[in-house]
């Protein structure tokens, strides 16, 4: 059987080197992360609470710090990096004396971090964007999902997968003895599917208007068939079967988190690219996320991600709710 082809070979075919290198120094992180994972239960310093808290006022897991400093150190080794921006760090990394530079990467480096100790999929979320060499690199974090060159995630789950569109459709690779190869390419979502994705521990703290959305799927209502629920509070995992099979993944406002609880820079943007390339849709209930100009890096927004019925089906109510 011939070999498949790496993610390297693939991003250098279809966009550059530079991003290739990107891409593929990430993806050298993401291994490194996945040992990590794989061994977790065997290594004292690897599961529990590193005892310390990020910008968030979220407590950071050790292997969250793990992943942060595995993959600040991949990157900045890039002089085509000027800049990292990641979950777990208050400010900006701004790399200095980099005039050529022309990426900003952006990042979740362990999402759903909580799961880590009960043995639940994780995932590392990665937003590339273009930064015009020369320009203000600190500006130019605060763009819009549309700036984005590129978007990965990495899905530690029975198999580790890598998915990633640079505005060339969706791809996945699957880490087979340290190097990611090919597993699917162009891959669409479904126009519609079977589930919905919530957590309805929330439904009461939300707006009205989403509980009768949840109400509809399961009826049979809204889309002309009955919904069964998928929920595993891992955004990677529970996105990466919306991919999969189609249906919707929603994290709507609550009282708790009045402006929702997920990022829009390293969790809905590059989902959205990624969603999008592969013929979803992702709104924040009345806008196009990748049309969102952020207001600060750690900014968060309301969700609604997967196929393109299921996602205008609820925009639709939310937009007649006065
Ligand atoms: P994290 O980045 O701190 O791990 O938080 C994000 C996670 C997502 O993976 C997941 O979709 C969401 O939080 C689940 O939240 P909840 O437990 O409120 O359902
Ligand atoms: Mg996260």
């Amino acid at each position: 059987m011939p070999m498949a082809m790496t993610l390297f070979q693939h991003v250098r075919q279809r966009h550059n080197a530079d991003l290739g290198a990107l891409i593929t120094a990430i993806a050298d992180g993401a291994a490194a992360i996945e040992a990590k994972i794989r061994t977790a239960g065997l290594a004292d310093d690897i599961l529990g609470a590193a005892g310390s808290e990020n910008i968030q006022g979220e407590e950071q897991q050790k292997l969250d710090v793990f992943a942060n400093l595995t993959l600040i150190d991949v990157m900045k080794a890039l002089p085509s990096v000027a800049a990292v921006v990641s979950e777990e760090d208050d400010e900006p990394l701004i790399f200095p004396d980099r005039p050529n530079a022309k990426f900003i990467a952006i990042f979740d480096p362990l999402d759903g971090s909580s799961n880590i100790d009960v043995n639940v999929n994780v995932g590392t979320i990665v937003s590339i964007q273009a930064v015009e060499p020369g320009s203000d690199v600190r500006a130019a974090i605060l763009q819009p999902g549309t700036a984005q060159v590129a978007a990965l995630y990495v899905n530690y789950g029975p198999s580790t997968i890598l998915v990633y569109t640079a505005g060339k459709g969706v791809h996945a690779f699957t880490l087979s003895d340290g190097e990611f190869l090919l597993s699917t390419g162009d891959m669409l979502m479904p126009e519609h599917g079977t589930y919905y994705s919530m957590n309805e521990g929330n439904i009461g703290e939300s707006l009205p208007v989403y509980a009768k959305a949840i109400g509809r799927f399961r009826d049979g209502t809204l889309m002309g068939r009955k919904y069964s629920s998928r929920y595993v509070g891992s955004f990677i995992a529970d996105f990466h079967r919306t991919l999969l099979k189609g249906g919707v993944f929603l994290y709507p406002p609550t009282k708790k988190a009045p402006n929702g609880k997920l990022r829009l820079l390293y969790e809905a943007n590059p989902l959205s690219f990624i969603a999008e390339q592969a013929g979803g849709a992702a709104s924040n209930g009345r806008y196009r996320i990748l049309e969102i100009t952020p207001t600060e890096p750690h900014m968060r927004t309301p969700l609604i991600i997967g196929s393109q019925s299921e996602v205008s089906a609820i925009g639709g109510m939310i937009t007649i709710t006065p």
